[in-house]
């Protein structure tokens, strides 16, 4: 059955540029998704938009274009808690992908075990309104404690407003927890804004916290787009995610979020977001811990320390 895209979807960006910055040796890019194809991977009926289709060997070209070594590849909502087509292009990818599902309800040993043995290792919990139907924390809870005796993590994407009253929720979860794009905090506030400054100390306070320092593209509010050449992208952004890499250099992922789903006025350019990292990680050092001792640490522990 063909899928028709959501009204004003916006594709990803066709022949994306040579980053400039050179990658370091065995950079993962943590946080991709794939997007069916729907005649194979149908899309869930309970989502709330259509993409076009983005299968895993697209991804893996553009990987291999950007020059990145390896995917985290998180399970996108238009596929609810159908993970089929994150769990094929986790074993297409050659060991080369680890995998964040989506879980509702108890899921069984075996469905856990299936589900580690082709790579994933972590779970994401969903708090963007416009994105999910709300789950019941209990529920979520027993996922959380069901997976945390398999080393899985936790995945969060909420908005700022939001981390006040999931505040305790989180801070009780039993895992290491990653926060989706810094918790979307509002760059048209000053940095040190006490929006942005709750955030900060949700990760002082609690140091299995970790965060992704991505999607500028979708924080941004004075552009320019990364398009076209622009080099002079986001820079409202940076700030806040220097900040947060400056602060918590041990506990920062960074990815493409390719194919960068529910963008209205613009897609970037991924060769021009990977030319964003040195603004918010100027130096070498804290490069190597954003782009490859993290998620190394995070996704491939046996493997860290063996291989580039
Ligand atoms: C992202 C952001 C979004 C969507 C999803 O799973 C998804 O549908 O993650 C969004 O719309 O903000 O991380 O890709």
């Amino acid at each position: 059955m063909p899928f028709e895209k959501s009204p004003g979807w916006l594709d990803w960006y066709a022949n994306p540029s040579t980053p400039r910055f050179a990658l370091p040796a065995g950079s993962v890019d943590a946080h991709c998704h794939v997007f069916g194809p729907g005649e194979r991977f149908p899309y869930a009926p309970e989502r709330k938009y259509t993409p076009c289709d983005a299968s895993c060997a697209q991804l893996f070209a553009l990987r291999d274009h950007l020059g990145f070594a390896r995917n985290v590849i998180v399970q996108a909502t238009c596929h609810g808690a159908d993970n089929r087509a994150l769990v094929d292009a986790l074993e297409r990818s050659e060991g080369r992908a680890r995998g964040v599902a989506t879980l509702r309800g108890k899921p069984t040993d075996a469905q856990l075990q299936r589900l580690h043995a082709a790579g994933v290792r972590g779970v994401r919990f969903n708090y963007v309104r416009r994105l999910v139907d709300f789950t019941p924390a209990d529920e979520l809870m027993d996922i959380a404690t069901r997976i945390a005796p398999l080393g899985w993590h936790v995945v969060i994407y909420f908005e700022a407003p939001d981390l006040p009253e999931l505040w305790d929720f989180f801070t009780s979860l039993p895992t290491v927890v990653v926060v989706d794009h810094m918790g979307r905090p509002d760059v048209t506030k000053p940095v040190d804004d006490p929006e942005f400054g709750l955030f900060l100390r949700f990760m002082q306070e609690n140091p299995n916290v970790w965060s992704k320092v991505t999607c500028p593209e979708r924080l941004s509010h004075s552009g320019p787009p990364a398009r076209q050449g622009e080099r002079a992208a986001y820079r409202d952004v940076v700030p806040f995610a220097r900040r947060v890499v400056e602060r918590f250099p041990e506990r920062v992922l960074w990815g493409t979020d390719w194919p960068h789903p529910n963008l209205v006025d613009h897609m970037p350019d991924d060769g021009l977001l990977v030319d964003f990292i040195p603004h918010i990680a100027p130096t070498a050092e804290l490069q190597r811990k954003l782009l490859v001792d993290n998620p190394m640490r995070l996704y491939w522990p046996e493997a860290v320390g063996l291989v580039a």
